[in-house]
């Protein structure tokens, strides 16, 4: 550091953040002049985009520092937040709220010729997530540096993010994402960088003092390098740091044997293989596919982020038994799993404690979020893939296994397959790691994600678990969202008029304060206002439907909006199916009975993992559907079907504020919590659902008459499935004449929907459509009806508003906090 003599110079020099329209301005056009290099005769949007982007990214950049240094000299504990994915969505808006100068901005901007909504639109979204999972994991950090937590994030720098999607001719096609051509938002940490070994063997020796040690030693090493992206809290200075890995050629790796003997492809080859690490994101959400680089990936995300969280502590000099009370990490799914093992690693054989000490220390710093418990999605690695990998890491884990089952034994004589199942070793042809079990094992709490969906892990996949450890090593952390970006950034008109009736923006912090909406359900204004905006955001989404589509749709339609992944189990097919079976009923309406309907745009939006065929026939359905309605003249604005193409934050930030009414419709029991549904029952649209994953706690906290429920419970879905096994299955007979059109090739080619018809109809229904048809259509046909009394729906959408205050991530985080981190926030000084 800076010698005490010169420190008052550099303070003198030390920048300091803009706050007036003026500064930003200067910092603006500086950074366009010089950092860009362009000038007042070619400044075009982007450019300006990136000059007020690095006149943030400086401001931001300060706090930063000054929230790590004070961090460091409070030494206290901190929380690691491990998560594969960030769906971080675009930063430019969301710094400028959250550090209260986006007025400021827009005027500077205004000076300068641009309008701020078309500067913030270049942005490319930072999309290194799939959907939930990583949405959620960027709303956590919005929460966890708003309420002020020491509290670091750790991902990959993923060159690619999520595919962009394309509709082509009714087909998805997937394009790549490179989105780091100009990505103002990362400080490349070249200083710090990691050595990450892959492959070689284990070797037993003795040290001096006759204490056996295991070297690992060979094989190849791959360099981590890190990447800091600064996350700003809402109205505090705290600044967070999400830490990014990028892989590179080690150094040492880099042949220039070869390369001085021309080989320059081969040398430059082990570069390229190197940097594969961190380049893509595996684009399967909820499906797990073991391919031998994302279990690389997972290593080398793991190991650096443990070197860099051991080298931290260290640095404080107090003895390992303090590590779990300086140091929480959480793992956002099994994905980081191998953390465990890594700290166990390094704890034994680096640092030489002993086993059984090493691990209170690590079951005592990791906490595991369970996020599905549907078994396509649950972490299984070969015991031959990892063995090769990862040799030291295998031993570990069966020495682990080795003592977790002998407790088991001794602790459960007499149920001797029990050993069985809970081993972390699965006794296939090849034998796999069952990832989630080490992750159970490993940690001190599990938590799922939603009442039901925690109350199924405990009785299902962990049920032995719950035996053997007792009830209170599991826990329920209900998800949440952030109601900075998911209101105020998506809805800022919304907002503004909430906060002009609850006296300020206190509710951003405090979202249990939207409950005095509710004495304003009798004031006219404040319900014209409201459906005003409500109005404004559906005409904003329908030219955007009509730029991107073409097709023009009635803003005073009922908008029906399903947007999420493309699951089986999320149900986009009873949707589609559904409103089949409405465009036949339409068609054989009457024209007095025609005039009674709402009009109805059904409007569909997300991707389908590339190699999912099932989920793409099912987007194809949706826009072979929509060409029919769109164009048959009959029906009109009776309906429309629309296919938003490349559904990501960005959109979802124009779709969610829009909807009238939202489909959260997964079969019971699969959907473990789902976001989406918060988001937009917080701007102001109903839903249908079924009773799964938050829509259960959404119904408790805003009433059973402010939402329309559907279909059959968790509790009776086996029983479906396993009657259906054994022949005994009815196709709902609306169904059936949905398949009948279909297959009259009403949409088209029917061969093309031939699997996803079969797959009810033939092969078990084991999504349970058809159980679930009749009982969808009918509460539809509800919604048309309270739709139509557009003075009771206004209030239910208030009143639901008024008592979504239980969903802010602020909640969750204080949960964890309290609950698993046992960690106390740092506020900064006023
Ligand atoms: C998702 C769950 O499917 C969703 O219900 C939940 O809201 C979200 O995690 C956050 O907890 N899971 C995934 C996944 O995205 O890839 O497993
Ligand atoms: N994808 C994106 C882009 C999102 O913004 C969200 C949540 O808002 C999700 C996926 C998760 O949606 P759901 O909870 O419906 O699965």
């Amino acid at each position: 550091s800076i010698p005490e003599g010169q420190r008052e110079a550099w303070k003198k020099h030390s920048v300091q953040g803009f706050t007036t329209k003026e500064q930003f301005e200067d910092e603006t056009v500086r950074h366009i002049e010089t950092t860009l290099a362009r000038s007042l005769f070619n400044c075009d949007e982007l450019a300006a985009y990136s000059g007020a982007a690095l006149a943030f990214r400086d401001r931001l950049i300060i706090e930063w520092n000054r929230t790590q240094q004070r961090q460091t000299f409070a030494d206290q504990k901190r929380v690691y937040y491990l998560s594969l994915e960030f769906l971080m969505g675009r930063a430019l808006d969301n710094a400028m709220l959250n550090v209260g100068l986006k007025d400021v901005a827009r005027a500077g901007l205004k000076d300068l010729g641009f309008r701020i909504e078309d500067v913030i639109s270049q942005e490319h979204d930072a999309a290194l997530g799939n959907g939930g999972l990583g949405r959620l994991a960027a709303c956590f950090l919005d929460s966890l540096a708003t309420l002020n937590y020491p509290a670091w994030g750790y991902g990959l720098r993923y060159r690619y993010g999520i595919f962009k999607q394309e509709i082509v001719d009714g087909y998805q096609v997937e394009i790549p994402d490179y989105w780091l051509d100009f990505n103002p938002w990362e400080f490349p940490r070249h200083d710090i960088t990691v050595d990450i070994q892959f492959y070689g063997s284990v070797r037993r020796e003795k040290d001096e003092h006759g204490k056996t040690v295991m070297i690992w030693e060979g094989g190849e090493i791959v360099d981590a390098v890190a990447y800091d992206v600064p996350i700003p809290g809402y109205g505090t200075s705290t600044t967070n740091n999400l830490r990014l890995w990028s892989s590179k050629a080690s150094k040492g790796e880099f042949d220039f044997q070869k390369f001085n003997s021309g080989e320059y492809e081969g040398s430059v080859g082990d570069q390229q293989r190197a940097e594969t690490i961190s380049a893509v994101l595996y684009p399967n959400d909820n499906l797990e596919r073991g391919k031998e680089l994302r279990l690389k990936q997972q290593y080398f995300w793991c190991a650096a982020s443990l070197f860099d969280i051991v080298r931290r502590f260290t640095k404080t000099k107090k003895p390992w038994s303090k590590f779990p009370d300086m140091v929480a990490i959480q793992l956002n799914d099994t994905h980081p799993a191998l953390a465990i093992v890594e700290l166990q690693r390094i704890l034994v054989d680096i640092e030489g404690l002993d086993w059984a000490e090493a691990w209170r220390i690590v079951q005592g710093t990791f906490g595991y979020t369970n996020h599905t418990v549907m078994p396509e999605a649950l972490e299984k690695w070969s015991v031959p893939l990892m063995q090769n990998l990862l040799p030291r890491h295998l031993q570990i884990i069966y020495e682990v296994n080795a003592q977790f089952l002998q407790y088991v034994e001794k602790t459960f004589p007499k149920d001797r397959d029990m050993l069985r199942r809970v081993s972390i070793i699965e006794e296939s042809q090849p034998k796999m790691v069952r990832m989630a079990f080490l992750a159970t094992i490993g940690s001190h709490k599990v938590n799922g994600v939603a009442e039901l969906h925690s109350d199924l892990i405990r009785t299902t996949i962990f049920k032995d678990f719950v035996t053997i450890y007792g009830p209170d090593k599991f826990t329920n952390v209900t998800n949440g969202i952030t109601p900075r970006r998911w209101l105020h950034q998506a809805n800022p008109r919304l907002s503004e008029l909430i906060a002009s009736k609850l006296g300020g923006y206190n509710f951003l912090t405090d979202l249990t304060k939207l409950n005095k909406l509710e004495n304003f359900l009798d004031d006219a204004n404040f319900k014209k206002e409201w459906q005003e905006i409500k109005h404004a955001n559906k005409v904003r989404l329908a030219q955007h439907i009509k730029d991107t589509t073409g097709v023009s749709v009635n803003p005073k339609a009922l908008f029906d909006i399903q947007v999420k992944r493309i699951h089986e189990y999320k149900r986009q097919q009873l949707n589609i199916l559904g409103v089949i079976h409405r465009y036949l009923t339409i068609k054989s309406m009457s024209p007095e009975e025609r005039k009674k309907l709402a009009p109805r745009v059904s409007i569909f939006g997300g991707k389908a993992a590339p190699g999912y065929w099932m989920a793409k026939t099912v987007i194809h359905l949706v826009c072979s559907v929509g060409e029919v309605v769109n164009n048959d003249k009959d029906v009109g604005d009776l309906l429309k079907v629309i296919y938003i193409e490349d559904y990501n934050v960005s959109k979802a930030e124009i779709i969610t504020p829009a909807s009238d009414i939202s489909e959260h419709i997964s079969t019971a029991g699969t959907e473990a919590s789902g976001t989406s549904n918060m988001k937009f029952v917080l701007n102001g649209g109903l839903i249908i659902g079924t009773c799964d994953g938050a829509n259960i706690e959404i119904t408790r906290e805003i009433g059973e008459s402010n939402i329309f429920l559907f279909g059959n419970l968790a509790e009776d879905v086996e029983d479906l499935r396993h009657a259906h096994n054994y022949g005994d299955f009815q196709l709902d007979p609306d169904l059936n004449k949905v398949f009948e059109a279909i297959k009259g090739g009403r949409f088209g080619d029917a061969g093309r929907f031939s699997a996803l018809c079969n797959s009810i109809t033939e092969h078990g229904d084991y999504y349970l459509v058809s159980d679930d048809f009749n009982s969808y259509i009918k509460t539809h046909e509800l919604v048309d009806e309270a739709f139509k009394d557009q003075e009771a729906w206004l209030e239910k959408c208030i009143t639901s508003v008024a008592r979504m205050g239980f969903f802010s991530s602020d909640r969750c985080i204080q949960e964890y906090a309290e609950m698993i981190w046992n960690v106390e926030p740092l506020p900064p000084k006023e």
